[in-house]
């Protein structure tokens, strides 16, 4: 019944796309949520106890104590390495250990020394080091303030909303939770027993305290009430952005009259666009911006979160009318969040910027930077579920040749397996995976088979024998396996909180494990939610248990570990020597470390085209650069317009991959005449030609943790008119686009910004100066991208059926001018696919720059090796004026270039220049 019902729901595909809300909780229905949202601000109950002050070099702890039950908290304080503060709260001597989150961290955060510069009964003035920042810690009523010189940056429980529901023994069973104690604490006082049965008021499970209903699903809190709730004032800030995974705007909204924007990692069947509803993926980030400084707040905790927004310029707190006062200004604006999770413990982390790359740098220093993907992935993949068996991959294969388009990874969905069994084969559609593989490999492309974390209850079936021998399911709070109803039936979800677990699963990538496949084979991650069709919101139950703690304080870490583990498998399989590519669609903070990720179940409907960008700009933000949408809508068929808008935007994001639905008609790129297949194949060639500027991006993402797809006021900081924009992004910092996302479109209005900028149309190579409102007719196949001036992007611009058949291919520069005459750009070259460039130094990587009318390469890694066999076969100079010869000094000799000069677009092409991609050159123009 369960799982026909799941499919049922799954299945039903009417005209209306609409989520049924009613699956999922609003923030009144979750007992946690309503009850933290009930306090109200005012005088916070928590006071510091200044004389537990404990100072290390660079670990300051002091305990909080709730004067309303006398429950003491220990609060812990860091300055980290790079502008970011840690503020750690936990109960002091909690009944049992509350969840810390582990593996996120890329390591322990290196601190720096804090002190004391002065201290009285009110509070105490810390010196947080750098630029005479000072952490003001005010003790009664408990509240934090991080000040830079005269100005208040931000503030903790400024408005009293702290709150930490103490681990406590349930008043009308008193069973004692694995026989913990009740405890003294340090300073001799007593922990308030007393206090805290009162605090159960007898009236045991009001408020869903001990126990909550959702429809027909019970949750058991065999440890009570254990939230935790903090309130961030952000004075002077009125633009935040960030903890995705919301279908909503870039900028977040006010909360004030909706819920709270969720986090907690669901499977939403046909997600509504414009609310602040969870999805599939949930990273605690927020970032805060104005035109003087961005900052960051990194809420640590993988359990169910919300988070409320309110803007108050009126009815501000005393600071904030201080800050007035001290500013002479009376409307300052100000930002007020506050978050609320259902469990563990509070560990945030203050990064400030203070500019956005900073802010990256920051978030990148605590969770890693993207995973830098083999080159391939950045191409085109060609997916939907399902295609059918090996000769319709065949053929759709043979028609990407027969219409020349580009592709890379062709993708199999959930119905290649054998019943739902993943790392298997349909023995019928598809009996020989190894020659199908082969076939493909021999075209330089390659294949994503699905593999989803929910494994088939089946004694015939290896690799649930296995976990089950191991030990490796998830249990019930009884200590059997939990099993839940998914896309095989009867399912058992495998821990993969265990590290034991995820390297037992990474060894099922191996050759001889996984068998019929090769090399060319990468993997895709779905319903790591985990989607659980008969479970509560469609998940696992939250006091499922994985090894000592609760499904409640794992929740949304269960994707991250999924992929961590998947691509730790296609790494092992190669002996450590390939880069994997795993895609999820449940991610958490870190999950940039493991690959890629797409924004799920969308429709083939305009708005969902339009969310695309800001969905994908909210996950770069923190740290999420490989992201795409199904382009073509995964849910109904668009219309041939929108499709081909829709190729021609996902042209321009990072993860560019058709998908759809299995019950829609075939969209192959050839299937809408030809003049739409030429529209197609015209925006995939463009994203080949743009391929080596994509993946210096993606470089650049790796090494530095600054975002490949940007909004513009990343870029713009003082520049208002950016802060909101939604329908137009930046690839890396010199490619602007804003595709064409309205049905029947006749132009677009994009903004240019900078009011010193020039830029340069792609397509006519036409100047437009920065800082205006730029009006363009478009018909089809318009797609307005834009080039800065003063950048030098690298195309190759001969496209062949896959980016590896490219590898050697010749490049053109496109030297855009600034109105100073200057460019700089680089090249980046290694193999596209393994590791040596990490490991061996294998890679080229040059700067590029144009200055005093010459052009010159510079090896800026004198070290590395690597030997191209691309030259440069054609340069354009945007914006240049005409010389009368030009130069190529190379290898100690000069020789003429053959040059062009188009007067009335100011545009000098130098034909076949002839230098190797990886020399030391120079062209003058004379
Ligand atoms: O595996 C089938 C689909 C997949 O095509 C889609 O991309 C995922 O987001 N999957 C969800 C399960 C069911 C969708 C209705």
């Amino acid at each position: 019944m369960g799982l026909l019902f799941g499919i049922c729901i799954y299945l039903l595909f009417g005209s209306t796309l609409a989520v049924d809300r009613g699956n999922f909780k609003t923030c009144d229905q979750s007992a946690f949520c309503k009850r933290q949202r009930a306090m109200k601000p005012g005088q916070s109950p928590y006071r510091a106890l200044l004389d537990t002050l404990e100072l290390s070099d660079s670990r300051l702890t002091l305990q909080l104590i709730n004067d309303n039950n006398k429950v003491h908290l220990l609060l812990e304080l860091y300055r980290l390495q790079g502008n970011i503060t840690r503020v750690k709260i936990n109960e002091l001597k909690p009944l049992k250990p509350r969840y810390e989150v582990p593996d996120v961290l890329v390591g322990d955060p290196s601190t720096q020394p804090l002190s004391v510069l002065s201290k009285d009964d009110n509070g105490m003035v810390l010196s947080l080091g750098a630029e005479s920042q000072r952490l003001i810690v005010s003790a009664r009523p408990f509240r934090l303030d991080i000040m830079e010189g005269p100005e208040l940056l931000l503030s903790l429980n400024s408005r009293g909303l702290l709150a930490f529901e103490h681990l406590r023994l349930r008043k009308d069973t008193q069973a004692d939770p694995e026989g913990a104690e009740v405890k003294e604490n340090t300073d001799g006082e007593e922990q308030q027993d007393e206090e805290k049965k009162e605090e159960d008021g007898g009236k045991d499970n009001e408020d869903g305290l001990w126990e909550e209903t959702f429809k027909s699903h019970t949750d058991s809190k065999p440890n009570g009430p254990t939230s935790i709730s903090l309130d961030f004032s952000l004075p002077g800030v009125e633009h935040v952005y960030g903890i995705p995974e919301h279908a909503d705007s870039l900028k977040l909204k006010t909360t004030d009259a909706g819920d709270p924007y969720r986090l907690y990692n669901l499977d939403v069947f046909q997600y509504e666009l414009y609310n602040p509803m969870a999805l599939y993926g949930s990273v605690p980030v927020m970032l805060a911006h104005n035109a003087q400084r961005t900052m960051g707040i990194f809420w640590l905790n993988a359990a169910e979160t919300w988070v409320d927004i309110s803007s108050n310029t009126a009815g501000k707190t005393v600071f904030g009318k201080m800050l007035d006062f001290v500013q002479g200004s009376s409307e300052t604006p100000q930002t007020d969040v506050r978050w609320i999770s259902e469990s563990g413990i509070i560990d945030v982390f203050i990064m400030l910027g203070p500019k956005p790359s900073d802010v990256f740098t920051q978030y990148a220093s605590l969770t890693g930077t993207q995973a830098f993907p083999p080159q391939a992935a950045l191409a085109y993949h060609q997916c939907r579920w399902n295609y059918n068996d090996q000769d319709d991959v065949k053929a759709v294969d043979q028609g990407f040749d027969e219409h020349d388009i580009p592709y890379d990874f062709i993708w199999l969905d959930i119905e290649h397996t054998d019943g739902k069994r993943y790392f298997t084969w349909d023995p019928h559609k598809f009996s020989q995976p190894k020659e199908m593989l082969q076939n493909i490999m021999d075209k330089r492309r390659k294949m994503v088979t699905i593999v989803d974390p929910h494994i088939k209850i089946d004694s015939g079936y290896k690799i649930h024998n296995e976990i089950s021998a191991k030990n490796f399911y998830v249990k019930n709070k009884d200590g059997r396996d939990y099993e839940g109803w998914c896309w095989p039936g009867n399912a058992g979800y495998p821990d993969f909180t265990n590290p034991e677990m995820r390297a037992w699963w990474a060894s099922m990538f191996a050759y001889d494990q996984y068998e019929g496949t090769l090399e060319n084979l990468y993997t895709w991650n779905d319903m790591n939610e985990p989607s659980v069709f008969n479970g509560p919101e469609v998940s696992m139950y939250k006091d499922a248990v994985h090894g000592n703690w609760e499904h409640r304080d794992v929740h949304n870490l269960y994707g991250f570990y999924v992929q961590m583990a998947t691509a730790e498998g296609l790494v092992q399989r190669s002996g450590g020597t390939e880069r994997p590519f795993v895609l999820t669609r449940s991610v958490f903070a870190g999950s940039q470390r493991f690959g890629a990720v797409w924004t799920g179940d969308n429709a083939a409907e305009w708005d969902h085209l339009k969310i695309s960008i800001p969905m994908c700009l909210s996950l770069s933000l923190v740290g999420l650069s490989f992201c795409g949408a199904d382009v073509g809508g995964f849910f109904k068929n668009p219309s041939t317009e929108l499709l081909v808008r829709w190729y021609q935007t996902g042209a321009y994001q990072p993860f560019f991959r058709a998908h759809a639905h299995l019950d829609t008609t075939r969209r192959e790129p050839w299937l809408f005449g030809p003049e739409n297949t030429a529209l197609m194949r015209d925006v995939v060639r463009q994203r080949y030609a743009l391929l080596p500027y994509w993946y210096q991006q993606f470089y650049h993402a790796y090494k530095s943790g600054q975002p490949v797809m940007r909004p513009l006021w990343v870029e713009y900081p003082k520049d208002a008119a950016t802060f909101t924009i939604d329908d137009e992004f930046l690839i890396g910092r010199d490619l602007l686009v804003h595709p064409v996302t309205e049905e029947g479109a006749r132009g677009v209005t994009a903004y240019l910004p900078g009011t010193d900028e020039v830029w340069y149309d792609v397509h006519t190579f036409q100047k437009h100066s920065g800082a205006q409102n730029l009006y363009i007719p478009v018909t089809m196949s318009s797609i307005p991208v834009f080039q800065r001036g003063g950048s030098i992007i690298p195309r190759k611009v001969r496209v062949r059926r896959s980016s590896a058949c490219m590898e050697n291919d010749p490049y053109t520069l496109y030297v855009a001018l600034s109105p100073e005459g200057i460019a700089e750009g680089e090249l980046y070259i290694d193999d596209g696919h393994t590791f040596d460039f990490q490991t061996k130094k294998q890679f080229i990587h040059r700067s590029l720059t144009f200055a005093h009318n010459s052009l010159t390469s510079r090896n800026l890694c004198p070290e590395c090796k690597f030997f191209t066999k691309s030259w440069i076969e054609k340069v354009f100079i945007l914006g240049a004026k005409k010389p009368n010869k030009v130069v190529l000094q190379t290898d100690g000799q000069a020789t003429a270039v053959e040059f062009e000069f188009d007067a009335s677009l100011a545009l000098l092409t130098l034909r076949k220049p002839g230098m190797n991609a990886g020399a030391d050159w120079t062209v003058l123009l004379q």
